[in-house]
C-alpha cells in the first residue's frame, strides 16, 4: 500500500480519525513506533516499568485485568506518566462478545477502561455488532479501536476468509477503527483508507515461548511485513534485563526500520 512509503507525519495531515492523528504525530513527535506490553500482576511493578519504559515508547500497553491490586490509584499514576512522558495508552482488552455486553465490560465495572484507555482492541469472531457497541462508549470520549485481524501464536484460526472480513469491518467503522493487530500490513494499495497496523511477537533475541508464541525481530515487522507499531513484552522486562536498555534497544530497532522502509 502507498502508506507504507509515506512518514507518520504525512499520514497523519490527512488522516480523518482524531485518535488516529493524535497517535501517527505522537509517535513522530517522539521518534518512537515502540509499545510496551507491561505484563507484570503488581501495581507497584507495573508503575515501574512504565516509568522506566515512558520515555522510549508511544504506547503503553496493559492487561488491566492481571494486576492482583488494582485500584484507581493505578489508572491516575498511568495517566500522569502518559503526559509527563507523552505516550498514549492501550488497554489489550480483546473483547468478544455481542454488542451490548461488551458495551458494559468497556464502559463500566471496577475497570472503566473507556475513561482511561486510549485505545483498545477486539476479536471480529460475533460479528459487526461489537465494533457498534463499543462504538457508543468510545467514540464520544475519541478513543480508537484495533480489531485483532490476525494473531501472532502457532494454530491461530485468524487466517484467509476470517481475516479479509475484519478488514472488510474495519472500513465501515472508519470513525471509530483505527487500525489492526496484524502480522503485516493490512490495506490494499487501491482501497483508501488508512489504517494503523500494530505487530505483537517481537524479540531480537528469542523465536517462541514455549506456549505458542512466535517472534520476528523489529526489521521483518516493519520492513519485510509493514507494520506499523512493534509491541514488545518480555523481551524488555523478563528476567535478568536491564529495562531502561532493552528499551532503547527496541526502540532504536523499531525507528531505524522504520527509515529504513520509508526512505527505500
Ligand atoms: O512480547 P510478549 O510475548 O511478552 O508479549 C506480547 C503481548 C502480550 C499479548 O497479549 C499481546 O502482545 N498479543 C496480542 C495483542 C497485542 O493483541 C495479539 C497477538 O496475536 N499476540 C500477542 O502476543 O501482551
Amino acid at each position: 500500500s502507498s502508506n507504507l512509503r509515506k512518514t507518520y507525519t504525512e499520514r497523519a495531515a490527512v488522516h480523518p480519525n482524531p485518535c488516529a492523528r493524535t497517535f501517527l504525530e505522537l509517535m513522530e513527535r517522539k521518534r518512537s513506533n515502540l509499545s510496551v506490553a507491561v505484563d507484570v500482576t503488581s501495581k507497584t511493578e507495573l508503575l515501574e516499568i512504565a516509568g522506566k519504559v515512558g520515555p522510549y515508547i508511544c504506547l503503553l500497553k496493559t492487561h488491566i485485568d492481571i494486576v492482583n491490586d488494582f485500584d484507581q490509584d493505578l489508572v491516575d499514576q498511568l495517566k500522569a506518566l502518559s503526559k509527563k512522558h507523552d505516550f498514549m495508552i492501550f488497554e489489550d482488552r480483546k473483547f468478544a462478545d455481542i454488542g451490548n455486553t461488551v458495551k458494559l465490560q468497556y464502559g463500566f465495572g471496577i475497570y472503566r477502561i473507556a475513561s482511561w484507555a486510549d485505545i483498545t482492541n477486539c476479536h471480529s469472531v460475533p460479528g459487526e455488532g461489537i465494533i457498534s457497541g463499543l462504538k457508543e462508549i468510545g467514540l464520544p470520549l475519541n478513543r480508537g479501536l484495533l480489531l485483532l485481524a490476525e494473531m501472532s501464536s502457532a494454530g491461530s484460526l485468524a487466517t484467509g476468509a476470517y481475516t479479509a472480513a475484519t478488514v472488510a469491518m474495519a472500513r465501515r467503522h472508519q470513525d471509530f477503527v483505527i487500525g489492526f493487530i496484524a502480522m503485516r500490513r493490512m490495506d490494499a494499495e487501491d482501497e483508501g483508507g488508512d489504517f494503523i497496523v500494530m505487530t505483537p511477537g517481537v524479540s531480537l533475541d528469542v523465536a517462541g515461548d514455549g506456549l505458542g508464541q512466535q517472534y520476528r525481530t523489529p526489521r521483518e515487522v516493519v520492513v519485510e511485513s509493514g507494520g506499523d507499531v512493534v509491541i514488545v513484552g518480555r523481551g524488555i522486562y523478563g528476567k535478568g534485563k536491564n529495562v531502561e536498555e532493552q528499551a532503547k534497544r527496541y526502540r532504536d530497532a523499531g525507528w531505524e526500520a522504520y527509515l529504513e522502509r520509508v526512505r527505500r
